[in-house]
Formats: structure tokens, C-alpha cells, sequence
């Protein structure tokens, strides 16, 4: 069998800084789940519905990797895919102390899910979901930071009636 990744995230809504991370972990994993899941810390923007669909929309042309949802526990929807590993990304060291908290925590629960992390793309370093809405919600350009189809997805949240 060959070596199964998932990708875990809110993805709300997914940016370029996600897929590179995706792009980069499909040259290295035979397969990658890309699955939206509920951070409780987090008031989402976009449905969960409307974040798979953007997912799939962006990744449509990687053959390898496949969008779902889970509304449980991270290491379960591992279990269900028989994955070995979990794949994050890091931008800054404020990454880290959450990105570590999280890993101990799944290592716990599940000891034979490996987590592994790729290091931004520099170009994306300051990128996150929040900053893009932040920017989009006083509609600013948000060319360049997220695929054009979340770009037109932005514009419908945001549009003034
Ligand atoms: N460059 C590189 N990486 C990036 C960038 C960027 N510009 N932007 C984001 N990333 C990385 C993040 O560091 C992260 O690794 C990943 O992309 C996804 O980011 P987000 O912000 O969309 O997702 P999170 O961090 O909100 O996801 C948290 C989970 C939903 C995975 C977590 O809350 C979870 O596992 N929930 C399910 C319940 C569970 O199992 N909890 C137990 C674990 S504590």
C-alpha cells in the first residue's frame, strides 16, 4: 500500500499559502486527503460545504490528492483512511508553540499517525485566511494571495446589496 497523508484544516477559505503546502506533500505522499474540520476556537466565514467545494475546485488538476470533511476527532478520520501521516504547514514561529500543542495531543490519542511539516513557501510566509478576509471584507485586492476562484467567492461574501 502506498503512503496516505492527510492534510487537515479549517480552510476557510483555502489560500496559496495552503496549496503549496498540498502541492509540495503530493510530490512526496502517494495520496492526500484534504479534509475541512471544525477548529472550536474559530467562527467560520464559509460553509463547510462551500470550503469543500472551493478544495475541490483548486485541486481538481492534482491527481493524487482528494477533498473531504470530518466532524470528529482529527486522528479518527486518520484511522478511517488508514493514513500514517498529517501533514501542517509552518509559517512563523508563532506557528509553533499551537502546531506542537496539537501534535502531542493527536500523538496521544493515536501513536501511529506521523505528523509532518513543510515550511512556507516565503512568498506566502504572512499569508493566512484571516488576513485575506480581513482585506477582502473592506474589498481590497486579494490577487495573488488566494486562487481565482476563492477570489470570486470573497467578492459574493462581501458584496454590498
Ligand atoms: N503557508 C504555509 N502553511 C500555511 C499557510 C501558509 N501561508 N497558511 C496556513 N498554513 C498551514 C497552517 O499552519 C496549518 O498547518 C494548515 O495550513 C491549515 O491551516 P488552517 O488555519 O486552515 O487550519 P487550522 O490550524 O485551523 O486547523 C486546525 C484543525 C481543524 C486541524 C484542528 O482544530 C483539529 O484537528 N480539529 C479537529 C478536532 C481534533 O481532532 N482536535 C484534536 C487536536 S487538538
Amino acid at each position: 500500500m502506498g503512503s496516505i497523508a492527510i492534510c487537515p484544516g479549517s480552510f476557510d477559505p483555502i489560500t496559496l499559502g495552503h496549496l503549496d503546502i498540498i502541492k509540495r506533500g503530493a510530490k512526496v505522499f502517494d495520496e492526500i486527503y484534504v479534509v475541512v474540520m471544525n477548529n472550536s476556537s474559530k467562527q467560520p466565514l464559509f460553509t463547510v460545504e462551500e470550503r469543500l467545494a472551493l478544495i475541490e475546485e483548486v485541486t481538481k488538476d492534482i491527481p493524487n490528492v482528494k477533498a473531504d470533511v470530518h466532524k470528529g476527532l482529527l486522528v479518527e478520520y486518520a484511522r478511517l483512511k488508514k493514513a500514517s501521516a498529517i501533514l501542517r504547514g509552518l509559517r512563523a514561529v508563532s506557528d509553533f508553540e499551537y502546531e506542537m500543542q496539537i501534535t502531542a495531543m493527536n500523538r496521544k490519542l493515536e501513536e501511529n499517525v506521523e505528523t509532518f511539516f513543510i515550511m512556507t513557501n516565503n512568498q506566502y510566509s504572512f499569508l493566512s485566511s484571516s488576513i485575506v478576509k480581513e482585506v477582502a471584507k473592506y474589498h481590497g485586492s486579494v490577487s495573488g494571495l488566494v486562487p481565482p476562484a476563492v477570489e470570486t467567492a470573497l467578492k459574493q461574501k462581501f458584496k454590498t446589496p
